[in-house]
């Protein structure tokens, strides 16, 4: 039995923080940061079931392609997505009404669309990147039991080596996405690429404006990083969480990126939403078809 305490639901039965029942959830989940992406993504949608609000955190159920599918905003930053896949896994795998955990469990596929940054001179800003692999500069997983089974501890090790990591600093964790997943997004349209999830925007990824930074030349080091012909392509602030609490849960994960600023050739496109749509169709096409 799960106390309340730890597992709150709100008087109409709805997870404490996503305000959702578990019917309210399909098996397919878009994750996006932004409330206003998941307007977008419904937008293409053939019909709507389902919405609701709760902070940052909005929620749209409906289909396409004859496919069910949730979209729902998680805010920045991987301390939301602890909250987002602890309340998802709950509504596929906890009894509600018995506060207990079904025997039969159920695997969701959990993709983020996200805007990232990045970090090589040959990935032009409006590229789509797949995540094959993310590392964690947050130290969100380091709180679960037993989450080093479920991480690369050889690419970590090369990376802490390569990079001189400072020991005041969270160890970075690397996680890979599903490959059933990755496979499906094999195509010309996506470049595949291993991304970083910062515990923040400015200093957590290298940006100086008045303050300095505990290792200076972390991003000119970490372009330079190569592990096993893969080097590091993106910066963005949840998909190491994502991959981490997803692999421990059972479900699937992959995080896929339109790069809206390239930290080394110092460009950036704020006015990216038209590339956005451009991407969110061509992931649902790939997820439906
Ligand atoms: C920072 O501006 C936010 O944008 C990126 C980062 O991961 C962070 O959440 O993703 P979203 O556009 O999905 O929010």
């Amino acid at each position: 039995m799960i106390e309340a305490s730890e597992l709150i639901l709100n008087s109409d039965g709805s997870v404490f923080h996503l305000h959702l029942k578990p019917e309210n959830l399909a098996d397919q989940v878009i994750l996006v940061g932004d409330q206003a992406r998941v307007e977008t993504i419904s937008g293409f949608f053939d019909k709507i079931d389902f919405t609701t609000q709760n902070r940052e955190f909005k929620t749209v159920t409906g289909w396409y392609n004859n496919k069910r599918m949730s979209v729902l905003s998680t805010g920045i930053g991987t301390d939301n997505i602890d909250i987002v896949l602890n309340e998802l896994d709950a509504l596929a795998n906890i009894d509600f009404e018995k506060r207990e955990i079904k025997t039969d469990k159920r695997s969701l596929n959990i993709v983020r669309i996200g805007t990232s940054g990045g970090l090589q001179s040959n990935l032009p800003v409006n590229s789509f990147v797949v995540s094959r692999k993310s590392i964690g500069f947050d130290g969100m997983l380091a709180f679960y039991a037993n989450h080093e089974s479920y991480c690369d501890g050889a690419f970590e090790k090369a990376f802490r080596q390569f990079t001189g990591w400072k020991s005041s600093l969270p160890s970075p964790y690397v996680v890979d996405a599903s490959e059933v997943l990755l496979s499906k997004f094999n195509t010309p349209d996506f470049k595949t690429g291993v991304t970083i999830s910062a515990p923040g925007f400015y200093g957590p990824q290298g940006r100086v404006l008045r303050l300095g930074l505990a290792m200076p030349e972390l991003n000119r080091i970490i372009e330079q990083f190569s592990y096993n012909n893969l080097k590091i392509t993106n910066f963005e602030m949840e998909s190491s969480a994502i991959y981490g609490l997803s692999k421990m849960l059972g479900h699937n994960a992959l995080t896929i990126c339109l790069i809206i600023a390239n930290r080394v050739t110092r460009e950036a496109n704020e006015n990216y939403r038209a590339e956005m749509k451009k991407l969110i169709k061509k992931v649902l096409d790939v997820l439906t078809k």
